[in-house]
């Protein structure tokens, strides 16, 4: 199995490195140098098989010095390996060259190499001697050059890293893709024969891998969407008291529900994706930073109101209207929005209301029952999957050497609509107004199912959503 030494400076990425390569969140990276003391495997494995494994190691603390002992010990070229071996021996548990050691030691078990480097500062004769130990090592071996702040000096170093190094390539551990990661794994694979099959195995297997994660992030969404639909929230009252005096604990109760739902189904995805530590770290809980109930915002992730008159029309137009006449008794509108007067026509007045209070006649034994939901907006749907596309997109995107806290970009984001094509368009109204009208409910989770499946894989590829 290929085992690679993740090696450097301190403080050049190296950590970052192993956790996009490995797709591990639990890789401690820190702000401050020296965070790693101790070389760490951490193995990528696809279906409980290991591919391929990373070490992460600290970095070079005094490497002149471990070069110049060696110097000092070598008669002949061919001894250099040889002596690179006796220099850990040597030292090894002395207290001194302990980094050295720590690196080294993998290096000199097998491991291939690779060097990371900061291409946003400069080349310095120091990391010569770097080098050179890791050249005498013998080892198969690669640089890659992380532009941490910018990419000033990724071509001076590109220069430098050339005349040791068989590979270089620019990685950034950040913001790199699905697509650039395999790309490095099957470069790994021309460093050493015997690694070329084993890599392309796991790069085969990293995408089959990726394709199933689509599939159950669709699968849980979709399940999601349609609990989050079909919720409704009942309260036995007395006969003779004031509905009015509920609504408002009600609709908090409804709404909160409602956002748990659409919590969890976020977590789902996060953990398909391997990304389970992110909701444990309290600055993500603001997530996307837009609440689920703030209709203004609506826009950003459903359908404007142009758009939803159009399927609103296409659908049969007035089924709102006529639910609410039918409803009786007090149907008070919640959330009453922003944008004025409403328009008077079906679709317009569904698109500014989440959910209505109903009240059931009187029960056989008294009381009465005072229902919330199903949300019958027929943007609903659409808000609640184009929220959660947008964040699939983000954690599928998302390195695993990220820690920063997820953010929403302020732009329009209803714009995956307008990237399917008509067809998958059609196929989607359809469904949503399924949704909304609570039909068929189970041959929709699994249409639906396949559809977002489709949709995830597409916006993928445009590398939209992903920065
Ligand atoms: N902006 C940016 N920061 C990075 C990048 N790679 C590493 N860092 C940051 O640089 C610091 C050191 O990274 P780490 O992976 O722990 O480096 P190591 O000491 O070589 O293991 C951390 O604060 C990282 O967040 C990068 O590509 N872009
Ligand atoms: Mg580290």
């Amino acid at each position: 199995m290929p085992r690679f030494a993740v090696v450097g400076h301190p403080n050049r990425g190296k950590s970052s490195i192993v956790a996009t390569l490995s797709q591990d969140d639990s890789v401690a990276i820190a702000k401050f140098s020296g965070t790693t003391r101790h070389r760490l495997s951490f193995p990528m494995k696809v279906d409980g098989r290991v591919m391929y494994e990373l070490i992460d190691t600290p970095g070079f603390q005094r490497a002149r010095k471990a070069l110049a002992w060696m110097q000092d010990e070598v008669e002949k070229v061919h001894d250099r390996p040889e002596v690179v071996k006796r220099f850990v021996e040597h030292w090894q548990g002395s207290g001194k060259f302990v980094d050295e050691c720590e690196l080294l030691q993998p290096i000199i078990d097998g491991a291939g190499i690779i060097y990371v480097v900061d291409g946003s500062r400069p080349y310095g004769e120091e990391y010569e001697a770097e080098m050179e130990i890791l050249r005498w090592t013998g080892q198969p071996s690669m640089a890659l050059i992380n532009p941490i702040d910018n990419t000033e000096y990724v071509e001076e170093w590109r220069a430098a890293l050339n005349q040791y190094f068989k590979i270089t390539r620019v990685f950034n551990a950040m913001t790199v893709d699905f697509y650039k990661r395999t790309e490095i794994l099957n470069a790994f694979g021309q460093l050493q024969e015997a690694w070329r099959r084993p890599l392309e195995q796991a790069v085969n297997s990293l995408e089959e891998m990726r394709k199933q994660q689509h599939q159950q992030a669709a699968q849980a969404i979709v399940k999601m969407v349609v609990e989050m639909t079909a919720f409704a929230l009942e309260k036995k009252i007395p006969t003779d008291a004031d509905a009015g005096e509920y609504q408002p604990a009600m609709e908090t109760q409804f709404f909160n529900k409602l956002r748990k739902l659409e919590n969890r189904g976020r977590k789902n995805v996060q953990e398909i994706y391997q990304h389970s530590h992110l909701e444990s770290r309290e600055d993500v809980i603001e997530l996307l930073d837009s609440d689920l109930f703030k209709l203004k915002d609506w826009y950003l992730w459903g359908l404007d109101k142009k758009q939803l008159a159009a399927v609103s029309a296409a659908a049969g137009a007035t089924a709102g209207l006529v639910v609410d006449a039918a409803v009786g008794g007090a149907s008070l509108m919640l959330g009453a929005v922003t944008g004025g007067i409403l328009g008077g026509v079906g679709s317009w007045f569904m698109a500014d209301t989440i959910a209505r209070q109903k009240i059931s006649g009187i029960l056989p034994l008294g009381g009465k029952i005072l229902a919330f939901g199903p949300v019958s907006n027929r943007n609903f749907p659409y808000v609640l999957l184009g929220r959660a596309i947008y964040h699939q997109q983000m954690i599928a995107g998302r390195p695993h050497a990220q820690r920063d806290q997820l953010k929403l970009k302020s732009v329009n984001q209803s714009d995956w609509l307008e990237r399917l094509g008509r067809e998958q368009r059609k196929q989607l109204d359809k469904l949503c107004k399924n949704l909304s009208n609570q039909e068929k409910l189970e041959q929709v989770q699994g249409e639906l199912s396949d559809w977002l499946f489709q949709a995830v894989t597409a916006i993928e590829g445009t590398g939209a959503n992903t920065s």
